[in-house]
């Protein structure tokens, strides 16, 4: 990447954009793991790991951004490259670690069988795995035709989670109870929007953005879809899990009324 082909407007625009990635993931962290507390012992592993994913993608926000401002001087009023390459490993290891995760987050809070959860985890996230090492030479080559390539290959992986979303989970979330059913069906669609952007965004270069505008939309873009398929659909999932962690209580209250009165009939 050439950091210098940015204008000076752009350059501060993206670094904007990490700082406030961070804030955002950084605070949805803080509020996933404070709220935890709330939920009922059977869904709070599930709303770990979405803090755990927003977590990791924090730090690695943090790290764009030290990376990205040590790759350019901008003292003079203008972009100089400093010749530290700007990282964008920082992005795949971070998405290597938590696409699988954002995947098991959404299996946990369902609460399949035991079996149906490490058969899905395993296969889902393997699959999402998979998907970003394929991406990744793509991604750092200046070379059109190899973007293109390891686009391609990348996108079968991909192709495989979106159907198992759209058609292998379908039975297991008319299983869900009434109270969680919709939610669990428009996050299953949050992440198939928001992980549409990402092999869009990838694009942008081949698709005749060029320069300063391709590196700024392709930063800002992956920015906001990180956003999106992390915080906003850890929101989802931490709804999910406070729907039927109540639906549990009442539950197990009910049980309780009903041995407490057997009881009672049995004395008198
Ligand atoms: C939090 C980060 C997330 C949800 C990242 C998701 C990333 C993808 C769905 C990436 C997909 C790609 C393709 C399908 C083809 C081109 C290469 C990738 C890796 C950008």
């Amino acid at each position: 990447m050439e950091i210098e082909l940015l204008t000076l407007g752009q350059y501060s625009f993206v670094q904007n954009a990490f700082s406030f990635g961070f804030a955002v993931l950084a605070a949805a962290t803080l509020f996933f793991w404070l709220m935890k507390s709330e939920l009922a012992a059977e869904y709070r592993l599930a709303v770990t790991i979405t803090g755990l994913v927003t977590a990791i993608a924090a730090y690695h926000y943090l790290s764009i951004m030290f990376s990205w401002n040590a790759a350019a001087d901008i003292t003079s009023g203008e972009v100089i490259a400093t010749g530290k390459p700007f990282n964008q490993a920082y992005r795949y290891v971070d998405w290597l670690l938590t696409v699988p995760l954002l995947l098991i987050e959404l299996i946990l809070v369902m609460r399949l069988s035991k079996a149906e959860t490490i058969k899905k985890s395993t296969t889902l996230g393997g699959a999402a795995a998979l998907m970003i090492i394929l991406g990744y030479p793509g991604e750092v080559s200046n070379v059109g035709g190899l973007r293109f390539v390891f686009w391609v290959l990348s996108m079968i992986p991909f192709v495989y989670i979106i159907y198992q979303l759209v058609v292998g989970l379908k039975e297991s979330i008319s299983q869900q109870p009434e109270s969680v059913k919709n939610l669990i069906k428009i996050s299953t669609y949050l992440v198939i929007g928001s992980w549409l952007f990402y092999p869009i965004v990838y694009l942008f270069p081949l698709v005749g953005l060029q320069g300063g505008a391709a590196i700024t939309a392709v930063e800002i873009g992956y920015t906001i879809a990180d956003i999106v398929a992390k915080a906003v659909f850890g929101l989802f999932i931490f709804v999910i899990a406070m729907r039927k962690s109540q639906a549990l209580k009442e539950e197990r209250a009910t049980i309780e009324a009903a041995g407490d009165s057997d009881e009672m009939s049995t004395l008198s």
